[in-house]
């Protein structure tokens, strides 16, 4: 982490950036069959909680400041297979925005996925800077999903993040899938994959869940009748009624859902940046909402 420093990049304003959201939107429309037809999107939103997921608040090392993901150890940690498919995805909008910092392509990558899949206004700003390669965090800082809500719980302390936070912020479970071949599990979440809504939470409450083993030896539990699935984690957010407060309260209210994420999330990519005073949130629109 660190403080935003002045560079060229300072000079650019809201409709600068206007212009990186419509190239990452219009490549993610271009190429939505990716993946079974999910899109760019889920892995953006992945990429962007896991270039920010390497925060410690101990000692304001990792996070979305640096744009560290960009080199290979960081890139290469076993927890984040897949998500080189995001990565490659951004490369040709860095060459198109050369002045624009990783950190801060990463986390608008994330912001734009969010907003085209119908999501929440994500209020964003810039001011990541590059950092050298001596920066990148070790790994073993990204969540396992093999545990349950202690485990969730002791993993968020980092971050100073609450129950009801924590809850907020895993309703991004409703889009893409696991793959196998990843993670070691397998299968989707909701059949709206590239849609953000409150629906994990209404699946999570309505479906039947049963543990099953999965084909990589893996403890899952699954949805036979809809084909969907909940990682250890997920489930976790069902068993510890601290959670499951908050899990009730968003599967009956999408727009309170909305409202929390959008704070959780806006937190978990600022995570231990100290933004000028100047530099004031943008807002973006959609490309439905500008007509294109
Ligand atoms: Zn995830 N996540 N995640 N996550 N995640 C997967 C997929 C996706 C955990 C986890 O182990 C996994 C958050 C928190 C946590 C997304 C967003 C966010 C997968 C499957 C696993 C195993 C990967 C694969 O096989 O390709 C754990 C343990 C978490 C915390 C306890 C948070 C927070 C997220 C965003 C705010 C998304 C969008 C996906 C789907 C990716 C895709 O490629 O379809």
């Amino acid at each position: 982490g660190g403080i935003a420093l002045h560079t060229a990049q300072q000079e650019k304003n809201s409709e600068d950036y206007q212009e990186v959201y419509n190239a990452i939107a219009t490549k993610m429309r271009e190429e939505k069959d990716f993946d079974n037809n999910n899109g760019y999107g889920p892995v953006l939103v992945r990429l962007s909680w896991h270039v920010s997921g390497t925060w410690d608040k101990r000692d304001n090392s990792g996070g979305s400041f640096g744009g560290t993901y960009r080199f290979k150890k960081e890139m290469n940690d076993p927890l984040s297979r897949g998500l080189q498919n995001g990565f490659k995805f951004l490369e040709s909008i860095d060459k198109q925005f050369p002045w624009l910092s990783h950190g801060d392509l990463f986390t608008l990558g994330g912001v734009t996925a969010i907003q085209e899949m119908q999501g929440p206004k994500i209020p964003w700003r810039s001011g990541r800077v590059d950092e050298p390669e001596s920066m990148v965090p070790d790994n073993g800082r990204l969540p396992e999903p093999h545990y349950g809500a202690d485990y969730v719980r002791s993993y968020y302390e980092r971050f100073n993040f609450t129950d009801q936070e924590v809850v907020a912020l895993l309703g991004a479970h409703v889009l893409g899938k696991a793959h196998l071949k990843n993670s070691g599990y397998d299968g989707p979440w909701d059949d709206e994959s590239n849609i953000f809504s409150n629906a994990f939470y209404d699946n999570l409450l309505k479906l039947k869940w049963t543990p099953e083993i999965n084909d990589a030896g893996n403890k899952q539990y699954d949805n036979k009748e809809k084909g969907y699935m909940m990682l250890p984690t997920d489930y976790a957010l069902f068993q510890d009624p601290k959670y499951l407060k908050y899990v009730k309260a968003y599967a009956n209210d999408q727009d309170l859902f909305f409202k929390d994420f959008t704070k959780v999330y806006t937190k978990l990519i600022e995570n231990g940046i100290e933004f000028p005073k100047e530099n004031k949130p943008h807002l973006f629109k959609t490309l439905k909402e500008q007509g294109k």
